[in-house]
């Protein structure tokens, strides 16, 4: 990295006086001013809706409100013709789906689990600095709910937020007892770290890998019940009964190239976030198929959304080498002791500050000229990574986060001797589907759980509680969807057509949900399927419609 050898060395000629000094932590009015100066949600890249149950109300990004007032897939004249019969039907293969299957197994219920790649492909996978739960012997439920309200500046639905809270301890007893391998001291307690807002070490992890920790143990176990899978089924269209209520969904079968329509009783959404729609050009930390298809499909049905206006952006995102841009260094790293410093090797914030708040500052630096820039053209500060085996150590950090050593080392970065460069990072979507205290949706027949909801972060999510959000309410929403369940009804596509009659009075060509982002390149039916289809399509003289004919 001899183009930053500059900066560099101011760096380490500060570091033995910063070793033991904190950095200032922005009070309510400063944070409050840098927020609205420099954090991406505040600069007015939003607008209201013109359509759909939303419409006139809070404003959302610009890239989401195109997909939200997008048009479907669905040719006009398709007809909805059930092909599979079950009793619920879960869209969405990441923690929170995989958590209501479990849930739903010797129930007498048939479920089936759609998702558009593979079990476990999700968000929940790239979690990595853990888990929250108020387990730790100065700790409570209460301090929990408190440290999260304040972190969600106040507006978290406190319902939802007390249900998170007291039922912490119990998910992690659930996991562990499903296999999950938390971290331990030597007494064998569980290991607490601290978190950005928790006001005692509060986060159990699996090393850097926590989600997919867990992941791992959720997928192998849903693989051992009656859970029918359907991998590689996008869901395109949620369809009803004629009278508002939601009554399964039309699927696309990737390898089959073609629709498969779902009849069910009830319907769980959990398909994630939407970090891939990549907002105000934004890097993610988001798996390739968070697009948001959830939000679209329930807005379309006449699900009212909640504060989409806020999204969090994770202050370390990787900003070098190039490959790596936007991908998660876990703020457990900040946790342990490795400073923020700009390029003039100043600590200048307390990075254990609100996640907005250290996003907002890292922004402000950049912008006023104390960023380092890389060769690709991108600007970042340092995260000063080998401070932690300085106060913790040798050994510390390889030990600890064997996932960020590994990733650095292909392009040979050893985060133990030289700082990672860091920037903003789309990570995580802060609202989504309004639901009660038992995961419903505002639409009979439709529940929610996960990061496909809002309400319960507020206006910004403290780390480690997304995990604990996806266990809880994947539980919560199938516990619901058991004692709820309605009889099985028709199956139609009357809210879309209302939906559709809706969206004549704007102008937007854009058809969603958009399945993947743009720049990977990747379809909706696999090169290899779009053969198949062809060749049975040539042997039958057979020509389905192309549903995806935009
Ligand atoms: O919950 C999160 O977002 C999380 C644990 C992220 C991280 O920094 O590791």
């Amino acid at each position: 990295m001899d183009w930053a050898k500059e900066s560099l060395q101011k760096l380490e000629s500060s570091r033995p006086a910063r070793l033991n000094q904190s950095a200032p932590l922005p009070d309510s009015t400063a944070a409050e001013a840098l927020l609205k100066k420099y954090h991406p949600d505040y600069l007015g890249h939003e607008r209201q809706l013109a359509v759909g149950p939303n419409a006139g109300e809070q404003k959302v990004p610009l890239e989401l409100a195109q997909l939200l007032e997008g048009d479907s897939p669905i040719e006009p004249d398709y007809s909805p013709d059930p092909e599979i019969k079950t009793d619920v039907l879960i869209i969405g293969g990441g923690g929170a789906g995989a958590t209501a299957a479990l849930t739903l197994e010797g129930t007498g219920l048939t479920v089936h689990l759609a998702t558009k790649l593979r079990l476990g492909d999700s968000n929940t996978v790239m979690a990595e600095g853990g888990i929250q739960s108020a387990i730790g012997p100065d700790d409570s439920p209460r301090r929990h709910f408190a440290d999260a309200l304040v972190g969600g500046h106040g507006e978290n639905d406190v319902n939802l937020l007390r249900i998170l809270c007291e039922q912490g301890p119990e998910s992690i007893r659930w996991l562990s007892q499903l296999g999950c391998l938390f971290d331990q001291n030597e007494d064998g307690q569980f290991r607490l770290r601290g978190g950005g807002g928790t006001s005692v070490p509060r986060v159990l992890a699996c090393r850097d890998y926590t989600g997919l920790e867990i992941m791992r143990v959720l997928k192998d176990a849903v693989r051992l019940t009656d859970t029918q899978l359907l991998e590689e089924h996008a869901a395109m269209e949620l369809v009803d009964d004629g009278n508002g209520r939601v009554t399964g969904a039309i699927l696309f079968d990737r390898n089959a190239g073609r629709p498969v329509c779902v009849s069910a009783r009830a319907v769980i959404m959990a398909t994630g976030g939407s970090g891939q729609i990549r907002l105000q050009g934004f890097p993610t930390s988001n798996h390739i198929g968070a697009t948001g298809d959830g939000l679209v499909l329930a807005y379309r049905q006449g699900c009212r959304l909640i504060d989409l206006d806020t999204y969090q952006y994770h202050p370390s995102g990787t900003c070098y080498p190039e490959a790596l841009v936007g991908q998660l260094v876990t703020e457990a790293i900040r946790s342990i002791g490795a400073q923020v410093v700009n390029a003039e090797g100043v600590h200048f914030i307390d990075e254990m500050a609100y996640r907005d708040v250290l996003a907002g500052s890292i922004i402000k630096e950049i912008a006023e000229g104390r960023g380092v820039k890389t060769p690709h053209g991108k600007t970042g500060v340092w995260l000063d990574t080998p401070m932690i085996d300085m106060k913790n150590g040798p050994g510390t950090l390889a030990r600890q986060f064997p996932g960020l050593i590994h990733r650095f080392e292909r392009y040979h970065i050893d985060p133990t001797q030289t700082p990672i460069l860091i920037y903003p990072t789309l990570h995580y979507q802060n609202g989504g589907i309004l639901v009660d205290s038992e995961c419903r949706s505002n639409i009979p027949g439709l529940w929610a759980c996960g990061e496909v909801t809002g309400g319960l972060h507020g206006k910004n999510r403290l780390m480690g509680n997304s995990l604990l959000d996806i266990t809880v309410f994947g539980r919560r929403a199938a516990q619901s969807v058991l004692a709820n369940i309605p009889e099985r009804g028709a199956v139609t596509l009357t809210n879309l057509q209302r939906f559709r009659a809706e969206r004549t009075k704007i102008k937007n060509k854009t058809v969603s949900p958009k399945f993947f982002p743009t720049a990977s390149g990747m379809k909706l039916t696999p090169a290899k399927a779009q053969e198949k289809s062809q060749k049975d399509t040539n042997s039958s003289n057979f020509e389905p419609r192309n549903p995806f004919n935009f």
